[in-house]
């Protein structure tokens, strides 16, 4: 493998979270920094609700259409892969990328649910992994008291909580896990920490892998 462009290929880094544990607010400071540092960064959300798949996900969001639990799971996994290519395009080029919510949420949510769990993972498969996963934890009951609460139809408590035990048993060791209860300015520092290790070791020499 060629060495060199792994070593100074972009970092893919994810956010994960219930709903309301402040991701989206945490990533857009992220890349401030970052982009301040002059590093070459970009910020990305999934689900992108720009594309046609990303708009039929989003008026499912507001309620304002129903599919079946699979038909919506298979949409969001196809919103991931319709941006794969783009994705692997930046990274090697150098650009790290920031994304707020991937494959974990898709199996996360879809299997608080119900939905066999290896099933959720299977459409998954193949998009590119990660070199860091960091866990914004808030409790579902302390997230519920957050503003904007329950405009969409996952922000619900008692759904929160499966959500929140899914992604207990999806997380592993590698997790960075960071409590969203501390004030905005610690969850970014140690948000900084982690991202700004990662981009100096961990993701260093190591190819993109699937
Ligand atoms: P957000 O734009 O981050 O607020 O996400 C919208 C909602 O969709 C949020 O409740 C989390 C949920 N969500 C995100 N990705 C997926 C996914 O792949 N599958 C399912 N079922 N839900 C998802
Ligand atoms: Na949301
Ligand atoms: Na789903």
């Amino acid at each position: 493998e060629n060495k060199e462009s792994s070593s100074s290929r972009g970092a893919l880094i994810v956010l994960e979270g219930l709903d309301r544990c402040g991701k989206t607010s945490q990533s857009g400071r992220l890349y401030k920094y970052l982009d301040e540092q002059g590093q070459s960064v970009e910020s990305w959300r999934f689900p992108d609700r720009n594309t046609g798949i990303g708009q039929m996900i989003s008026s499912y969001l507001a309620n304002k259409s129903q599919l079946d639990d699979h038909a919506i799971h298979l949409l969001f996994s196809a919103n991931r892969w319709e941006k794969r290519s783009l994705m692997e395009e930046k990274l090697k080029s150098g650009t790290t990328l920031i994304v707020d919510r991937y494959s974990y949420s898709g199996v996360a949510f879809s299997s608080a649910k119900g939905l066999d769990i290896e099933w959720c993972k299977a459409p998954e498969i193949g998009l590119l992994a990660p070199d860091l996963v960091v866990y914004l934890d808030i409790s579902p009951e302390k997230a519920a008291e957050r503003g904007g609460y329950g405009d969409e139809r996952y922000e619900q408590l008692e759904f929160q909580k499966k959500v929140a035990g899914s992604y207990l048993s999806l997380r592993d060791s590698s997790w960075k896990v960071i409590d969203a209860t501390l004030s905005i300015e610690d969850v970014e520092k140690k948000l900084r920490e982690v991202v700004l290790d990662c981009m100096m070791t961990c993701h260093k020499g190591k190819p993109l892998s699937q």
